[in-house]
């Protein structure tokens, strides 16, 4: 729970968010690398917001992050630009579910210089880093989604159908379908409210999680072939090469999930899942893979953003990742001294 600080701060980026969104007239709505669900659904319902107020709005996804998982592909997303607008210096940026200006491929095409207009920050992640001019911030919420639904009724907006889609998309991919610890009553009532504004819960499970085209079975039995255990199966870690990609016909994509595998076996309180990025990223100073790394704390007693911090990543307690030049073997002894450090920090059990 934020503290009575915090608790005013996160109030006077919510007012001082809900005044520009009422007063600016064009935007360019944006989100992190790689979009997840929550991602597309606030960046979708935050642009169809802004439509509803009568305002001018675009949506930005860069050219890195297409094709879109397939799984998100029914939303209608077919209008995003994959470039920052040619007028993008007299438009308010506006972020969501993007805790680091950087997560943004484009970030430094969209960050104001002298005489730019306004970064509008609304996310839900802990350790954002309040780059915006105006930051709400809200660590309760469930997803970024929750926040914009929350938005959209402070400024009168009516819950649409296709608003109610997009929400819903951000709200069931980002608690698991109301399984994570962040699920809240304030979730499930959102919830109650989409499917009253035409959601079809059953179609849209269908469409996010049961249409999974082969290659995407076929990288899981890698990834799980692949599992490793340490500590006394404290930590489960698995990894995805680049030849284990090539070799099921997969995407990068195609590994959202794998992790939730590792972090529900028996016994685990930290999973990590180690891909390799298929771009190459930036070449690494010794030649070696570029990978990223998904963390889950089973145990939550634990945070696994703070280990992401340290190899200069971030996210939630629960889910978190970074991007590394690690070797395999370096990479899962940080980790194992990682979670070490947090066990030894643990207050004794009664
Ligand atoms: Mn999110």
């Amino acid at each position: 729970m934020p503290g009575s600080t915090e608790t005013a701060v996160l109030r006077s980026g919510r007012a001082a968010v809900l005044e520009q969104l009422r007063a600016l007239e064009r935007a360019v709505v944006v989100t992190h690398e790689r979009p997840d669900g929550d991602a597309l659904g606030s960046l979708l319902g935050m642009h169809e917001l802004l439509l509803a107020l009568g305002h001018d709005s675009v949506m930005f996804v860069a050219e890195s992050d297409l094709p879109l998982p397939s799984e998100y592909r029914f939303l209608p997303l077919q209008g995003v630009i994959t470039q920052p607008p040619a007028d993008v210096a007299s438009r308010t940026v506006i972020f969501v579910d993007c805790g680091n200006i950087e997560r943004n491929p484009a970030a430094e095409r969209l960050r104001p210089s002298e005489g730019w207009g306004t970064i509008i920050n609304v996310d839900h992640h802990h350790d954002n880093s309040r780059f915006g001019s105006v930051n709400y911030v809200d660590p309760s919420a469930s997803c970024t989604a929750e926040m914009v639904w929350e938005l959209a009724h402070a400024l009168e907006v009516p819950i649409d159908t296709e608003l109610a889609v997009a929400l819903y998309v951000g709200l069931i991919t980002d608690t698991g379908c109301f399984m994570y610890e962040n699920t809240s009553p304030r979730a499930h009532l959102m919830a109650a409210e989409l499917i009253e504004a035409g959601v079809d819960v059953h179609a849209i499970y269908q469409q996010v999680y049961e249409d999974i085209p082969f290659a995407k079975l076929a990288l899981l039995a890698r990834g799980l072939a692949n599992v490793q255990r340490y500590d006394e199966d404290r930590l489960t870690v698995a990894y995805l090469s680049a030849e284990d990609f090539a070799a099921a016909g997969a995407q990068e994509s195609y590994a959202e999930g794998v992790i939730d595998h590792l972090r529900a076996v028996r016994g685990t309180a930290v999973a990590a899942l180690a891909r390799d990025r298929l771009d190459g990223g930036s070449a690494a100073p010794d030649g070696g893979r570029q990978r990223k790394v998904s963390l889950r704390a089973a145990d939550t007693r634990l945070d696994v953003s703070a280990i992401a911090r340290l190899q200069g990543g971030g996210g939630h307690r629960a889910a978190a990742g970074f991007s590394t030049s690690l070797s395999w073997e370096d990479l899962v002894t940080f980790l194992r001294n990682a979670l070490a450090a947090q066990l030894r920090d643990l207050p004794a059990e009664t």
